[in-house]
């Protein structure tokens, strides 16, 4: 077993060109920073001369028009044997289980590249390139692109906007640095129409998502004097406005934009005796805490839980919880 540590930015570039036949992937529920990642490094080794094949275990997510879905393969439709592929790249995985099925697509000699920025990353490739002070994969990637001085067409330039913007909440995260708004100035300087990307990133609402965000919204409820607030989805919510599960991703932010609010959480009913969390907060708090509590996990400030109980109970166990360690006197 190989030590598994960080490469510099150099030894990672000049391995890169050391190989030929790439399969590409990103993790499953792939997002805008997954794919416009994965996409700017396939776009890249193209112009190194490399083979390039893309893969992914999951269909290409609707919610993202802007991006391309030309060339995307899901694991069993790729008939070619392990052996085709000298290398395997993945873009924002933070172990090579994230890619789901895709590791069956290589094998034992198959050199792995992993461009990454969690803090999270198990360093599984041979060659790694992980910088958790990045906002973004994506900002890792121009990295890559400008220490191999390749020039971004507009496509490329497209790609990681989406990246880096969508993963940083449109440059408001926390994790937002000097260097993710010096590479989205690099980025808008390729002549791209952030006003048109913008719009296909986030004005996408369907009449049915809208009404199911006010049922929810018509629940929000709060307690510790306004500092948490939450929500619920019930099954019947779906059912009622027409919308998908889908939909609801992102509702949680409705919650923190609230001005007092410090943690929030939001509860999909997933069956009568199964409920998905969400949770969010501001400043000093820490939800992984909570999340972890519960059996899950995350970051200090995004984290989830699967409880399976009803609803009502599930809610009950949550705010017990918080009102025990205290976090508002
Ligand atoms: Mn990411």
């Amino acid at each position: 077993m190989k030590k598994r540590i960080n490469h510099s930015l150099n030894d990672f570039c000049k391995a890169l060109k050391r190989h030929d036949r790439f399969l590409l992937s990103c993790h499953v529920a792939p997002e805008g920073d997954a794919i416009g990642s994965m996409l700017a490094m396939a776009s890249l080794l193209k112009r190194l001369g490399k083979k390039i094949t893309l893969v992914c275990d999951d269909v290409f997510p609707a919610r993202l028009p802007c991006l391309s879905s030309k060339g995307w393969n899901q694991p069993h439709q790729i008939k070619k044997s392990a052996k085709t592929f000298e290398a395997l790249l993945t873009t924002d995985c933070p172990n090579l289980g994230r890619t789901g099925h895709v590791s069956r697509l290589i094998s034992q000699d198959t050199v792995i590249f992993n461009i990454d920025h969690h803090i999270s990353n198990n360093y599984f490739g041979h060659y790694n390139y992980v910088c958790p002070d990045r906002g973004a994969t994506g900002e890792v990637v121009y990295d890559i692109y400008e220490h191999l001085k390749m020039p971004l067409t507009r496509e490329d330039a497209k790609n990681l906007y989406v990246a880096i913007s969508t993963d940083t909440g449109s440059f408001k995260y926390s994790t937002t640095t000097v260097h993710s708004h010096r590479v989205a100035e690099k980025l808008i300087s390729t002549g791209i129409d952030i006003e048109k990307i913008n719009e296909q990133i986030y004005a996408t609402y369907s009449l049915n998502k809208m009404q199911l965000y006010s049922r929810l919204l018509g629940r929000v409820k709060t307690s510790f004097g306004g500092r948490v607030a939450w929500g619920e989805m019930r099954q019947s919510d779906l059912k009622k406005s027409g919308a998908t599960y889908e939909d609801t991703e992102g509702f949680i932010d409705f919650l923190r934009y609230m001005k007092e609010v410090k943690i929030v959480f939001f509860m999909s009913e997933m069956n009568p005796h199964q409920v998905k969390v969400s949770f969010r907060c501001k400043e000093h708090y820490d939800v992984n805490k909570i999340a972890t509590h519960f059996g899950g996990g995350g970051h200090r400030k995004a984290s989830g839980c699967i409880i399976d109980k009803p609803l009502k109970i599930a809610e009950k166990m949550i705010l017990a919880y918080i009102q025990k360690e205290r976090h508002f006197k």
